[in-house]
């Protein structure tokens, strides 16, 4: 390759880079409005970030002896999964639930009213009665702090059980798992440090192996409620985890910019050689 073919790919790679940062959505709008919604053959309900006209709803989770944590619920991405989890924070479905399966640098899990009554062992089978489909939005991924919903081995058997993400997780993404991921529905936005604490809290493990993951000593939701955020209070957290979550997904213009210069770098060492 001569140089002046190395420089015009080098040309060419640094113009799609200032083209895609042009591109890149401003802070505080959403720029896809395309809304496609329609279940595959599997039942598998895929979903495309959507303009709702308002800012994404915000759940607080007050937790006894460690804080608060603030979860965006990702109504424009994944309104089905949302809308489940607002109805039963509403509710007080959530209040007293206790977490029962931490397991660190991968998720603490909770949401299950099993968890109220007095034998641990039914902890993780329970749910609210209601089941929901499956719902995968290509722009939520398992970011770290991301929130995403529990389920058996049946897709559409997700109900109250939820889990946060101790780092990322994108092993458990639907799209490196065939079609048989988890539905994200929201992130953290306030209080990471302390789901990250509850995720390594100490567990019972193998000397109770069947309460291996659970809590050594009970971490409970006091309240779990639901605020609506008004346009000037979205922090730019909010803004930069809806970007970042597309990161797994969307190459981003710093990587396309960095791939150019790297392929400069090798074709220049080639012709030296
Ligand atoms: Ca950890
Ligand atoms: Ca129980």
């Amino acid at each position: 390759m001569d140089s002046r073919t190395s420089c015009a790919i080098f040309a060419l790679l640094s113009m799609i880079s200032l083209i895609s940062i042009v591109f890149v959505p401003v802070s505080g709008t959403i720029q896809e409005i395309k809304d496609v919604r329609s279940p595959n053959e599997d039942g598998v309900i895929y979903t495309e970030p959507i303009d709702i006209g308002r800012p994404n709803r915000i759940a607080v989770i007050e937790i006894a002896g460690f804080g608060t944590v603030k979860i965006e619920l990702y109504d424009n991405m994944t309104p089905i999964t949302t809308q489940n989890f607002v109805d039963l924070a509403s509710t007080g479905f959530y209040d007293g639930i206790r977490f029962h399966r931490c397991i660190d640098d991968f998720v603490a899990q909770t949401g299950d009213p099993n968890t109220k009554n007095a034998n641990p062992y039914d902890d993780g089978s329970g749910g609210s009665g209601i089941t929901i489909p499956l719902e995968i939005c290509k722009n939520a991924s398992h970011i770290d702090g991301a929130v995403g919903m529990a389920r058996s081995a049946e897709p559409d058997s997700a109900s109250s059980q939820f889990y946060i993400c101790d780092g990322p997780q994108h092993g458990l993404d639907d799209w490196e798992r065939d079609g048989n991921g988890y539905a994200v529905f929201g992130v953290v936005i306030e209080g990471l440090d302390i789901a990250k604490s509850i995720a390594g809290t100490e567990t019972n493990g193998y000397k109770r192996p069947l309460l291996k993951d659970q809590p050594a000593d009970d971490i409970t939701m006091t309240r779990v409620y639901i605020e609506e955020p008004e346009w000037e209070n979205v922090t730019d957290q909010q803004n930069s985890t809806r970007e970042a979550s597309k990161e797994g997904v969307l190459p981003s213009p710093g990587i396309v910019f960095i791939t150019g210069i790297i392929m400069m770098a090798v074709i220049i060492m080639k012709r030296k050689r």
